[in-house]
Formats: structure tokens, sequence, C-alpha cells
């Protein structure tokens, strides 16, 4: 049996892991990639002063400590890859140090930036050249934020790395920008797949950081002699994946050929299908959609959805109020509640900001006139309930751009495991749901480990070998005369 194996570092706004992936042939030809996770650590922001980061040295330490772990369980991954969040970056000065600790995403340094960036340029305009949902956080405002804070830190930068290549950096001392990570800046064209100077010219952003793109499947270069010697392992070649994490998971949808629309369920929920070119039209920019690079060179239409971060907060809340309930916990109560007692528009932006998440929930059911969900079970249904008619609407959209009608919806990633979001989205959608693999990220990773190494011919292939590996739970809608009732309440809250 012939075996190749891989190491993905797959980075979400919540975790970080570290999965071993092995490739094996049988004799009789077939082929499956079975995936160990051997490394995971909680993802923590950093609030300093009136700023919020993120702890990327200790991020990178764990990576590292992965990375020895990995030989010492006696795996030997001939290839690594990194794919992390969107839209972040760090910076590096003229001896190619990190310039400070990079900002979260979360940052309030954006406030009122797109605003003011639209003003300037129009938003039809803007939408052609960076083909992005103006959501606060895109690269585009937060170096636009630095630039008017007048950044010593932006002044002092020679190389811009967003964060998944700054920490293949980190480890290799090789600089390199992948393609799937520099379309989620706003500042890539995403016709001419070209670095948009004179935008970055006009808003005084330094356009000489920006390295010139390379696709998911590059290979970048060894682990540095340092990390080798300090690790006491043998070298390690870093492989450019699709490094936006969303990316990854979409490489790893179990799909055939075709059309066929998805939900990247994580921290953000991002519901979308796959395209040869990006989709620049008026229409697709006043829904709010977003042309995303992909593996393959593919374009991804989606929509960012607030999604379980708004769940995430909650319990973080209750947690530290001494109410620790498992998420698979809140899954449970909140089944046994009321469903549609009352709804949000999970895309309000009161909640984008971390903390006082229940507050925020009640607020909102309180102002739209509706009942006030008090305890923890039914601030969790409210929620759940919520984003699967979110999710509805987001794919009527897609229909409506596409002039598809697609036949059910892929979900994957952690959010997947939430069984009962799973039945309200395929409640809420009124076609069936195929949820899996859970790990769709870390396991796209490794397919475009396969593809550098040649393993893999095409994105085809590789989704043909993630079908082939990992078992998909099918839900079925039911009870759609209510839902279908529910999702015209909905719409009246978007
Ligand atoms: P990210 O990559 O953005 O950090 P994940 O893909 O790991 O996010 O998904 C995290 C989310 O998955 C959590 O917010 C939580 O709502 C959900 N989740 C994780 N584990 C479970 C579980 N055992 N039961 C139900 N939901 C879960
Ligand atoms: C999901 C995600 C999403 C981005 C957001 C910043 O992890 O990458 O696609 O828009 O984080």
């Amino acid at each position: 049996m012939l075996q190749t194996t891989v190491l993905a570092f797959d980075l979400g706004a919540s975790s970080g892991r570290a999965l071993i992936g092995k490739l094996t042939r049988a004799e009789d030809g077939e082929r499956r990639l079975e995936v160990e996770e051997i490394h995971r650590f909680p993802n923590v922001a950093v609030q300093v002063g009136r700023h919020l980061h993120w702890d990327i040295l200790r991020l990178l330490q764990e990576m590292k400590h992965a990375l020895r772990k990995a030989f010492q369980l006696g795996f030997k991954p001939v290839t690594f890859g990194v794919d992390t969040w969107g839209v972040d970056f760090g910076l590096l000065d003229a001896n190619g140090e990190l310039l400070g600790n990079p900002y979260h995403y979360r940052d309030p340094h954006t406030e009122g930036l797109i605003e003011e960036i639209e003003a300037l340029f129009g938003k039809e305009e803007l939408f052609r050249q960076g083909g992005l949902q103006f959501m606060p956080f895109n690269t585009i405002y937060q170096l636009y934020a630095m630039k008017k804070a007048a950044s010593p830190k932006l002044e002092a930068a020679r190389t811009l790395l967003l964060t998944p290549d700054l920490l293949v950096y980190l480890l290799t001392g090789q600089r390199a920008c992948e393609f799937s990570m520099a379309t989620t800046t706003q500042l890539l064209h995403p016709e001419s797949r070209q670095w948009n100077t004179s935008l970055m010219e006009k808003l005084g952003i330094p356009s000489d950081v920006f390295l010139e793109p390379v696709y998911p499947g590059t290979r970048i270069g060894p682990l540095s002699e340092e990390v080798c010697e300090e690790l006491g392992i043998p070298s390690v070649e870093a492989v450019a994946v699709a490094t936006h994490d969303t990316e990854s998971a979409v490489a790893a949808i179990p799909a055939g050929a075709g059309a066929f629309v998805y939900l990247v369920c994580g921290t953000w929920s991002l519901v979308g299908t796959e395209l040869d070119q990006p989709l620049l039209t008026a229409e697709a920019m006043e829904l709010e959609f977003s042309n995303e690079g992909g593996a393959g060179g593919k374009y991804q239409l989606l929509k960012n959805i607030m999604g379980l971060w708004i769940l995430q907060e909650c319990k973080r809340e209750w947690d530290e109020q001494g109410n620790v309930y498992s998420f698979a916990e809140l899954a449970n109560m909140a089944e046994q509640e009321e469903a549609f007692r009352s709804l949000i528009n999970p895309d309000d932006l009161r909640f984008f900001g971390p903390s006082n998440m229940t507050e925020k929930v009640r607020s909102y059911c309180r102002e739209s006139g509706q009942p006030v969900p008090i305890t923890e079970s039914e601030v969790a249904r409210c929620i759940m309930d919520s984003l699967a008619l979110r999710y509805r609407s987001a794919l009527e959209q897609i229909e409506k751009l596409t002039g598809e009608r697609y036949g059910g919806m892929h979900m994957v990633g952690g959010g997947i495991q939430n069984k009962l979001l799973c039945r309200l989205t395929a409640n809420a959608i009124g076609r069936p749901v195929w949820a899996g693999p859970v790990e769709a990220s870390a396991i796209g990773n490794m397919l475009a480990q396969f593809m550098a190494l040649g393993k893999c011919t095409d994105l085809a292939e590789a989704r043909q070998l993630s079908a082939a590996s990992f078992p998909v739970d099918i839900y079925e809608p039911s009870d759609m005369d209510i839902w279908n009732e529910t999702y015209e309440r909905f719409k009246q809250l978007l």
C-alpha cells in the first residue's frame, strides 16, 4: 500500500488545529484519504488598549508544537500547508522582522471607512474593481485606517504578508502571497487578477509592499534551519494551499460535476456557489455578494453571514458567569424550546463586535416588538432559527443571480456538529442538506498539497477523493408550511 503523508494547519477564528492526512492507494487502485487531528488549540483575541489583536506568536508556537508532535507520533509529512481566516495581515520591516501584532478584523479602527471610501470612488466602481461585499474588516479598510492614523508601522513596512503567508514565512523564511487570500483584500482586480496599484496610490496605501500572487498548489520552500534545529525534526516543505480557510473548505466539498451551492459553517457562515469567473454585476453588489478566488483558479460567489459567532459570544458570556454548557448541550437545550418565538437578522451590525451578545440579541427582539428571549436555551434557539432562515434568503439570492436551481445544499465545517442547525437549515430551504465533512478546511488544505505533489490532477479529482473518503449525513426537509410562513415574517426583518 503506497502512502503519502501531509500536514495541514487550519486556523479558524475560534480555534486552530493540526491534522495529518494520509493518502493511501490499495493494490486494487482505490484511493482514500485518512485524517487524524494531532493538535487543537484555542485562538484567543487580545485586547490592548483600544485595539484588538491576534496573538500571532502564540499561534506560531502552537504550530511548532504540532510539527514536533507529528514526528514524535511517527508521522513523516512530506509537505505542510497553512490556511486561516481571511483579510488580516502582518507587516515586515526592512530587516524582515514582524512589525507589531497584527490587528484582529474585529478591531473597531475601520468604523465609518466603508462610507468614506465609497464617497471617494462610488460603490459600483469599487465593486467592479474589488469584487467584494463591503465588510468593515476588508483589508482595504484596515490599511486605510492605519494610513489615516499615520501608523509608523505602515510607514516602516516593506512587505505585507496575509496571515497564512505570514505564518509560513515565520516557519520557512520564504515570502509569498497566495491568490485566494489576496482576493479577500478588496485590492486585487477580480478580472485581471492583478494588484490594484492605482486604487492603493489614491488611498495613500503603499503599493510596493504587495507580492505577486501565486496559485494554490505552488511549492514555497522548506522549514528554516532554525526551526528544524529548535524542534529537532527533519525539514518539511511548505506548499501554498488555498490559504483562505473558506476556499480550502470549498475545495473539499464532495460535490460531483455540475453547479452546487454550499454553506461553510464555522464562526462565519458563508453561503455560495462556484463560478469560473467573478460576477461583478450591479445586482450582485446590491444583494451584497463577494467574489473570492479559490482553488483551481475558480471564483466563489458567496455571502458572509454573521454565523455561529453570535452563539460563540453568548457562550463565552455564559461561561464567564459560571453557566457552562458545551455547544452540543446548547443545541440540545435549544431543541426543547418553542420554535420561531423571536427572530433576529444575524447580519445586523450590532452583532459584529465582541461582548454583551445576549443583551444585543434581547435588544434586537425588544426593538422589533418580539418576545424577548431570556434563558440560554431561548437565546440559542432564536439564533439558530434565524441563521437557518438567513441561509434560505442567501440561497434564493444566489439562484436569482445565477439562474440555477439547486437540488440541496452542502454544509461543511465545525458548525455541522450542531445537528439541530443542519435540520433547521434543511427545513428552512425546503431541500436536503448534505452535511460533511466537518474538517473541510483542513481536508481542502491537504488536497492542494496532493495536487502540488502530483497525486491529484485537478479540483474535480480532489473532490472525488473527498467524497470517497468521508461520510455525508443527509437531512431531509419537513414542516414546510410553517417554515414558509415564518420565512415571510423573517423577510420583514431584513
Ligand atoms: P472556525 O474555524 O471559524 O474557528 P469551526 O469550523 O471550528 O469554526 O466551527 C466552530 C463552531 O462550531 C462553534 O462556534 C460551534 O457553534 C460549532 N460546534 C463545534 N463543536 C460543536 C458540537 N460538538 N456541537 C455543536 N456545535 C459545535
Ligand atoms: C471565515 C472567514 C471568512 C472571512 C472571515 C474574516 O473563517 O475566513 O471567509 O470573510 O473569516
